[in-house]
């Protein structure tokens, strides 16, 4: 009998649930709810509603039903690093703080000051991101010590959904790495890293793969459905899950493009040398140990939040337009910087960059666009060139994954500025990959191998040559 998953992914600008389940060898993907996500102001913080976002979770579940779909699976993702706390009770202390909230301002050195960088990442093997869980929980320290020393659960989001849909508490392995406090080697949350850092140890929870059953859905939710079914960790966080959709790893550096651009390799091994961590390359944890040697680019953030200045005037698709119309405009910006991380405005710390470095300001919707896209591929350009040094080889092929790679304009710029083939695809690469899990899980498909060969050949990769030489 045909077995049904549900992915349910979740990414910083937008949610879906997304049915997959195979025919003659071919994963088929229905997709049967979609909503908006954002952060919103709450009191001092920016903050996810995670409360608004489980509301959508159901609505999906139902549509399944009103589909004569009963998923025999379920699994969340979402991107990494937030997370909740709950007290002895189970009830929330903490809004789920956006990790683009200006809390972690500072907290990086302040660490620093009791725990070396060489210490961190030798231990941990994670890129220094000043929105790491690490430094969010220490921020909690600063300000309120007392809601760490009461917390008897720490769960990320996809975490905490799992939990009001089981009841049970887990932490899940791809995600826990992102906080930083995951060691590298044991695999397990660093015992004397969280006691350097004062953070209370109690509140973590064991530790859970990819493709582990979590439970069956609470009693109360199996009559509100009408059905059961089981919950499984898939990859939970969102870049573990897209990156298993990379049909052909093999010399092959992805691009997972969303909200953010993560740009890297897969391995079997974390690389701690110190050039990685110059250049500041994390090692993500991910399915069957492997590892996620990338680094985080800005990404299309940086257009979501153009689009929104402009008072959501334009579409992405008319973006691309006016960019491609505004030839010969050619200032770029350092995407890198933490000033695009959430300025006031995206267009004016866009001018205000330009004007600083003596380079033309951008003035009309596509010279702003035109920016945000050569600026984002020759950063890509520059993340490839790190490395390619690190691994001291070069690297044929780029394969771009996730909503990102429907940009054509941005394929062809990557294959022009870096002289690259570059293929595009699987769109929905999260999702799938969210999915994969869930059928390993079931016993649908053996392992990772068997998945990347199903989703090639289900998936339209499409395929860009270099044509054009840019100048950096
Ligand atoms: C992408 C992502 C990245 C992570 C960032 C913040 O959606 O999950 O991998 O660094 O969001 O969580």
């Amino acid at each position: 009998m045909t077995k049904y998953s549900l992915a349910v992914d979740i990414g910083a600008s937008s949610g879906r649930l997304i049915i997959g389940y195979l025919n003659d060898g071919k994963l088929i993907l229905e997709e049967i709810h979609r909503f908006e996500n954002q952060i919103v102001r709450k009191g001092q913080h920016f903050c996810w509603e995670v409360d608004k976002l489980f509301n959508e979770i159901k609505t999906g579940i139902k549509k399944c039903k009103e589909k004569g779909i009963k998923p025999d699976s379920i699994g969340i993702d979402t991107w990494a690093v937030d997370f909740v706390l709950l007290d002895e009770n189970n009830e929330l202390l903490t809004d789920a703080v956006a990790y683009r909230d200006a809390r972690t301002d500072g907290m990086m050195e302040e660490v620093f000051k009791t725990i070396s960088k060489e210490r961190l990442y030798l231990e941990t093997g994670i890129q220094f991101q000043k929105f790491n869980t690490i430094y969010q929980l220490y921020s909690l320290k600063q300000t309120h010590p007392e809601i760490l020393e009461r917390a008897q659960s720490f769960l990320m989001i996809p975490e905490y959904f799992n939990y009001l849909l089981t009841g049970k508490k887990a932490n899940e392995y791809t995600n826990a790495t992102s906080t930083q406090l995951v060691n590298a080697f044991t695999k397990k949350w660093d015992g004397s890293l969280l006691d350097t850092l004062g953070i209370n140890k109690e509140m973590f929870h064991e530790i859970k793969m990819p493709k582990t059953v979590l439970g069956n859905l609470k009693e109360e939710l199996v009559s509100e459905f009408g059905f059961d079914m089981k919950v499984v960790l898939p990859a939970t966080h969102d870049t573990g899950s897209a990156v298993i959709s990379v049909p052909e790893v093999t010399d092959t550096i992805y691009i997972s493009s969303g909200t953010w651009s993560l740009i890297g390799v897969e391995n079997h091994f974390p690389i701690c040398i110190t050039k990685a961590l110059d250049y500041n390359f994390t090692n993500e944890g991910g399915m069957d140990y492997r590892y996620r040697f990338l680094k985080n680019i800005m990404g299309l953030w940086m257009i979501q939040e153009v689009k929104r200045n402009y008072n959501d005037q334009y579409s992405f698709a008319e973006f691309v337009e006016l960019a491609n119309e505004a030839i010969g405009f050619t200032s770029t910006v350092n995407v890198d910087e933490d000033r695009f991380l959430k300025p006031e405005n995206m267009i004016e710390e866009l001018q205000k960059y330009c004007a600083e470095t003596n380079q033309t300001i951008p003035s009309t919707p596509g010279e702003v666009a035109k920016c945000v896209f050569d600026s984002l591929a020759f950063s890509y350009q520059q993340a490839i060139g790190e490395i390619e040094e690190i691994y001291e080889k070069e690297f044929p092929r780029i394969n771009v994954i996730g909503g990102g790679c429907q940009n054509e304009m941005l394929n062809q710029l990557i294959a022009d500025v870096t002289k690259k083939e570059v293929y595009a695809g699987p769109v929905e690469a999260t999702a799938i990959g969210n999915i994969v899990a869930q059928l390993m899980s079931l016993g649908e498909i053996d392992d990772i191998n068997e998945a990347r060969m199903v989703i090639k050949k289900s998936f339209e990769i499409k395929k860009y040559t270099h044509k054009k030489t840019y100048a950096n």
